[in-house]
């Protein structure tokens, strides 16, 4: 008679467990989902007024889509955000770090060679939250000068304030985890250079857009790096196209930026 009831009972016993602990875990899920910022909840509220002289002051609010301000930053690569400011025909490129005023506000100047359209990259962390980028046009006031055409280089090696810096890629495929590698010598002596310094908590900084300014890629340099005359990044391009690759390094505290155009089949 035990024996029976111990068999009738077993299954029901198996079962109450098993939806008390699906349960629990759904509740778990619901619980991170609702307090974990995703890039999706979140929107910036762009301003740009003139400020003194040619600059132009540009202000970025960042809130949850409720209205509510994101107040709170982690910070990535020695900075709370990242301003990447290019021009529409991506001849223009500047890499800045905004101002926290609190509140979600950021506040920075900058001088813009012409007027026209401009892309503005900002990213940045929400404390509890994910990594996200967001990107908006602006038209910017003043005289236009013509657009300069977007020519891909025959030539990957490139001079920049007498440092000679050459790119070099496994694979100018679409679709593929490649390697970006940058050698660079001293254009007077010829030298490898050994003495980057560590420029936002990496040998170097790497921005890459498509030739429409459209696509934004996501670059990481490869960890535990020395101070030259090699740098490597590591990125995938979404698809074939041509894309603008800025590489930024720094020596003797000053940065120095490295723009070149390539083709990806
Ligand atoms: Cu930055």
């Amino acid at each position: 008679m035990s024996r029976i009831l111990l068999v009738l009972f077993l299954p029901l016993l198996l079962l109450s467990a098993c939806g008390e602990s699906n349960e629990s875990w759904e509740n778990e899920k619901v619980a991170e989902v609702s307090t974990r910022i995703v890039a999706d909840d979140v929107k910036v509220e762009w301003k740009i007024e003139s400020a003194a002289g040619d600059e132009k002051r540009l202000q970025l609010k960042i809130l949850q889509n409720d209205g509510k301000p994101v107040d709170d930053f982690e910070i990535t690569h020695e900075k709370i955000l990242h301003l990447i400011i290019v021009s529409k025909d991506l001849s223009y490129f500047n890499h800045i770090h905004p101002e926290y005023k609190g509140n979600g506000l950021f506040e920075i100047t900058n001088e813009f060679p012409t007027g026209g359209q401009y892309k503005l990259i900002a990213d940045f962390k929400p404390s509890d939250g994910d990594s996200m980028t967001k990107m908006a046009w602006v038209d910017i006031e003043g005289s236009e000068k013509a657009s300069v055409p977007v020519v891909v280089d025959d030539d990957l090696v490139k001079t920049v304030d007498g440092n000679r810096v050459a790119l070099t890629m496994d694979s100018f495929k679409a679709n593929k985890e490649l390697t970006l590698k940058f050698t660079i010598t001293d254009e007077a002596t010829n030298q490898p250079i050994t003495d980057l310094e560590p420029y936002l908590g990496a040998i170097g900084h790497v921005v890459v857009l498509s030739e429409d300014g459209e696509r934004y890629l996501h670059v990481h340099a490869v960890e535990g790096q020395g101070s030259g005359p090699e740098a490597l990044f590591e990125t995938e391009f979404p698809k074939s196209g041509v894309y603008k690759i800025w590489v930024q390094f720094q020596r003797e505290s000053q940065v120095f930026t490295v723009p070149y155009v390539i083709k990806v089949e």
